[in-house]
């Protein structure tokens, strides 16, 4: 069986890649895997079929012979830990890689969120106006220290690693706020990213779904 990932039917995002089937795409596109894309509504995200594959009815997920996972820092870590070209042979290298996944989704991704939850559920909220400079400073202090460690270095730890997938994925989400154009070297890593080939082959894939969907 070819591997089988989810996505939305109709992303909210317009087509601009934010939604997380991109990070599982980009993975594959990356290490040279070919993938169905399976398009689920918001309804079916809820209904049983999917719930069995992911128990909090979202995007994505990602089917493999007998494997189901759920969870973009797993899936991706399946992804490099099975194909070479995400995570590097030296064992120490690797752990490192590693833990600039976890670094992504844990560290850095929870204030971006907290932002874009702000700003998107919480916007006509009395007490906006007061929380929303709180939460931004809480994600420039993380993106301070990261800039600092990144310094002029093309990525976070040697040669491109699946570390910095995840982490310019996250960092994306911010574009809009334009928080990410405060820390240049920051907005560099990111278009760094973008202009991947992989990166741009994923990018068109998600992308189509939007096109094929208001063509039809
Ligand atoms: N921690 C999980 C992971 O990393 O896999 C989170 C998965 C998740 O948030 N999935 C979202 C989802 O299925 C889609 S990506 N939401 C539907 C639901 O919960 O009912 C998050 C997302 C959605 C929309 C935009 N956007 O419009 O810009 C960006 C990102």
């Amino acid at each position: 069986m070819a591997i089988t990932i989810t996505a939305f039917q109709t992303s909210p995002d317009g087509g601009r890649g934010l939604a997380r089937d991109m990070r599982v795409r980009w993975a594959l596109e990356e290490v040279g895997q070919p993938y169905a894309v399976r398009l689920v509504s918001f309804r079916a995200m809820k209904e049983p079929a999917h719930l069995a594959l992911h128990p909090f009815g979202q995007i994505p997920t990602y089917e493999d012979d007998d494997l189901a996972l759920f969870e973009t820092g797993s899936i991706v870590l399946h992804i490099a830990e099975q194909h070479a070209g995400l995570l590097p042979g030296d064992a120490n290298a690797r752990a490192r890689a590693i833990t600039w996944m976890f670094v992504a989704v844990s560290t850095i991704e929870p204030p971006i969120l907290e932002l874009a939850n702000a700003k998107l559920l919480e916007g006509d909220k009395p007490w906006t106006r007061e929380r929303l400079p709180v939460v931004e400073a809480r994600v420039r202090d993380g993106l301070k220290q990261l800039a600092v460690r990144l310094g002029s270095a093309d990525w976070l730890d040697g040669a491109f690693s699946a570390g910095d997938l995840m982490m310019v994925h996250v960092l994306q989400r911010l574009k809009p706020s334009g928080i990410l154009d405060e820390f240049q070297n920051l907005a560099a890593y990111v278009a760094r990213g973008e202009a991947r080939p992989a990166y741009i082959r994923a990018f068109a894939a998600q992308r189509a779904v939007l096109t094929a969907a208001s063509a039809g």
